[in-house]
């Protein structure tokens, strides 16, 4: 120990001295005892199979230690590397007398499993009170793995039934049944703890838990699944429960894998709603017909022109989308026979017939079936009216009428075997002229159907039926 004395004397030659408290001298560098990463002070470091595990590819937690007996530690310095060697990720650094710290700003690569490499090492030296560096002391090896990660969860439970089953199947949107919810979740990795359960809940919200709370029952995990990240459970599998749904309410899954180390790796499916109603279909137009109370089944349509089939509907499902519509034509109720089923490109809202479809003119009827499904299967299958195509006139009957018909007296005309193949005849017309093609005399008057002859009486012209 070395004191030092300073005097000053001033110009009446009073000399006043100061004496410090004393110099250290020290020759000695200081020492490190240990340098720990992936942990701050106070922590134990996890050390396993030779490595540190971090999952941090942007900085190192560490903590170190060091002391000198003579001037005590007045700062540390810290370096990083890829071998125990070099410095080659971060150069030596000042980092003051802390014990611990955050080295951040670091890019650090994930470890290969295979080769090992890269592995990232903390080298730190103490500087003494005389500014004296310690020998440097190397921290274990640190693995770098990739960050915990929630994988992806889906509504449904499309695809499970098979035999290879692995990841998920199909997300569903809409489901019949409003007594179960399943899901199905792959992807969960903590390649630094490992998971070590997984749970579920089912909520009106994503993430919520107002139909189940978050439970462990239920979910069953790909137990064939090799190579688990972090030795914890399989990041594949799936649940089912029993629960009340309501149609109109969307229901949201969100399944939890808990790791290891603490972490809630947690995702929720984009939800689902039930739909137990099948679509509707409102005929808007049949042939030439657009009145609604005409257009029902059973009801007969008569159309003379031989042109293309026309219709125009409405199908509407306010719970769930359409997912198909077909329709065919038949010469009876929900047949083909006329033309094929066929499906209709626009699903939602109006459709109409393609044109070309021909009804047939034989006589029998055209009748229009179409079917809407849902996204969940339901379906509804409607009937047109009978359309009736005729393209000829009625068949000629036979009339019989006096040769002679003198003015105030009497004559009766009457006919018989007029008829149509096609359509029913509806009305007859009579006329009477003086020469074939004129209707001079009684000019053209319409008859009901079912007349079968008229009465010329002293001018004034009558029919019986
Ligand atoms: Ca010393
Ligand atoms: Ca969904
Ligand atoms: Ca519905
Ligand atoms: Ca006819």
């Amino acid at each position: 120990m070395y004191s030092v004395r300073v005097g000053a004397v001033n110009r009446a030659g009073a000399v006043a001295t100061y004496d410090t408290n004393g110099v250290l001298l020290d020759n000695t560098k200081p020492e490190m005892h240990w340098v720990y990463v992936g942990i701050f002070a106070g922590s134990d470091e996890d050390f396993i199979d030779g490595y540190v595990i971090q999952s941090d590819p942007a900085g190192i937690k560490a903590t170190w230690l060091g002391d000198d007996t003579e001037s005590g530690i007045a700062g540390y310095h810290v370096a990083v590397g890829t071998t125990a060697e070099s410095n080659d990720i971060l150069d030596w650094t000042d980092v003051g007398p802390d014990k611990d710290k955050y080295i951040s700003g670091l890019t650090l690569n994930i470890t290969d499993p295979v080769t090992l490499t890269p592995v990232y090492y903390v080298k730190v030296m103490a500087r003494n009170g005389a500014g004296m560096h310690s020998a440097i002391m190397t921290s274990h090896p640190i693995r770098v793995v990739d960050q915990d990660k929630p994988g992806i969860v889906i509504d449904g439970a499309a695809a499970t039934e098979r035999v290879d089953y692995i990841g998920v199947g199909e997300d569903s949107d809409y489901q019949k049944d409003a007594g179960v919810v399943t899901v199905q979740f792959a992807g969960f990795e903590s390649h630094e703890h490992g998971v070590t359960y997984f749970d579920w809940a089912v909520g009106t919200t994503p993430g919520g838990e107002e139909v189940q709370p978050f439970i462990m029952g239920g979910l069953i995990h790909e137990e064939s699944e090799s190579d688990v990240p972090g030795n914890g459970l399989a990041s594949t599998g799936f649940g089912q429960a029993v629960l009340p749904l309501e149609s109109g309410v969307k229901y949201y899954t969100t399944v939890r894998g808990i790791t290891n180390g603490g972490n809630i790796l947690e995702s929720t499916s984009d939800g689902f709603m039930v739909d137990q109603t099948p679509p509707t279909i409102q005929l808007e137009s049949f042939a030439l017909e657009e009145n609604l109370t005409q257009l029902l089944p059973g009801a007969a349509l008569y159309q003379s022109e031989v042109d293309s089939l026309s219709s125009a509907w409405k199908v509407k499902d306010t719970d769930c989308p359409i997912k198909k519509v077909y329709f065919s034509v038949g010469t009876y109720p929900y047949a083909a026979d006329v033309y094929n089923v066929t499906e209709i490109q626009s699903l939602t809202g109006d459709g109409t017939l393609p044109t070309g479809i021909k009804p047939t003119a034989d006589g029998r009827p055209n009748i229009l079936t179409i079917t809407a499904e849902n996204e969940v299967g339901l379906s509804t299958r409607i009937i047109s009216p009978s359309l009736i195509v005729d393209v000829t006139p009625p068949t000629e009957g036979v009339v019989k009428c006096p040769a002679f018909i003198q003015p105030l007296s009497h004559g009766e005309c009457t006919w018989t075997g007029f008829h149509d193949d096609e359509s029913a005849i509806e009305s007859f017309e009579f006329s009477m002229g003086s020469e074939e093609g004129l209707e001079d005399v009684i000019p053209p008057v319409s008859l009901p159907v079912h007349t079968k002859k008229f009465l010329i009486q002293e001018e004034r012209l009558a029919y019986v039926y």
